[in-house]
């Protein structure tokens, strides 16, 4: 489905990990990570995306219980002050407890491959679930870019994955798909699923991309940049995503993100003042 011309919903996110590439260790204590949630809200987030557990290539799993202690205490305070949470998981447990504190979203980067009973629980419990095309866990998944034709590929993969969470059970009209930029994919991967993101959006369902700061943007950038030095790039995709109909967009930046996709909006004829469009929440 194309959400073209209406609000591209601005998911934030608030990594509470030592060790993110992107923004590693900034936000690890929790007294940190809700004041930052807050101010992504402030900035306009529409949903705050919590994740306990870094997927750089190469990072380590983290267990559970640490994965839990990191983010339910930044869930329950950010949901109790009226934010729309996502929980940025991949065990089923972990958001078993996150949606019971409020999360009103399981963003599961592995589309259900990594724990078989997140299928059943995002079902059990009726909440929105972000659906990622991925290979493999991060200590891997470097290894497993190979491709023919990149984004057929990772389209079908990704519906296959679709089709397996609705035999779970999980509701169509609660799925987003997400294609996993830098998941098990090289730059010209991710080049080429951006060239064809309006061929994720022919099945219907939303469509949600998470392109900031990630390392195939330092392609176009001078020798040295920083993470934080790509959110200029990261909010021109953002725009462009935007434009092709994209659902929502998963950024570090708020501002500039907001920024870019009110520009979008008044090229397209959109009548709010800057900065004042509220979005449309959660489907
Ligand atoms: N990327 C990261 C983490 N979670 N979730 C979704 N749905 N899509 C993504 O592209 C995605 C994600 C890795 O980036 P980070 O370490 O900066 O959070």
């Amino acid at each position: 489905m194309s959400f073209a011309g209406q609000t591209t919903l601005i998911m934030g996110v608030l990594n509470v990990t030592p060790d993110s590439f992107s923004d590693g260790g900034r936000w690890a204590s929790t007294d940190a990570a809700i004041a930052h949630g807050l101010e992504l809200a402030a900035q306009g987030a529409h949903i705050v995306d919590v994740g306990g557990e870094s997927t750089r290539p190469g990072a380590e799993r983290v267990p559970v219980p640490a994965e839990l202690e990191r983010v339910l205490p930044v869930v329950r305070e950010l949901a109790g002050r009226g934010i729309r949470v996502s929980i940025d998981t991949m065990n089923s447990e972990t958001a078993r407890a996150a949606v019971d504190a409020g999360a009103q979203l399981v963003n599961d980067v592995s589309g259900g491959l990594a724990d078989p009973a997140m299928g059943p629980l995002v079902a059990d419990r009726g909440v929105d679930y972000v659906v990622m095309h991925w290979r493999g866990h991060s200590r891997t998944m470097n290894d497993l870019a190979h491709y023919t034709d990149a984004a057929r590929e990772i389209r079908e993969e990704l519906f296959r994955r679709v089709d397996a969470l609705e035999a779970d059970g999980v509701a169509p009209e609660r799925i987003i798909v997400d294609p996993g930029l830098g998941f098990a994919k090289t730059s010209d991967h991710n080049w080429d699923v951006l060239r064809h993101l309006r061929d994720f959006e022919t099945a219907g369902l939303p469509v949600l991309l998470g392109a900031s700061r990630k390392r195939f943007l330092s392609d176009l950038m001078w020798d040295g940049a920083t993470p934080q030095d790509r959110d200029l790039p990261s909010a021109v995709v953002a725009a462009l995503a935007a434009r092709e109909g994209v659902w929502g967009v998963r950024v570090h930046d708020v501002v500039s993100t907001r920024i870019a996709l009110d520009v979008v909006r008044h090229w397209d004829g959109g009548s709010a003042a800057m900065g004042t469009e509220s979005g449309r929440g959660i489907r």
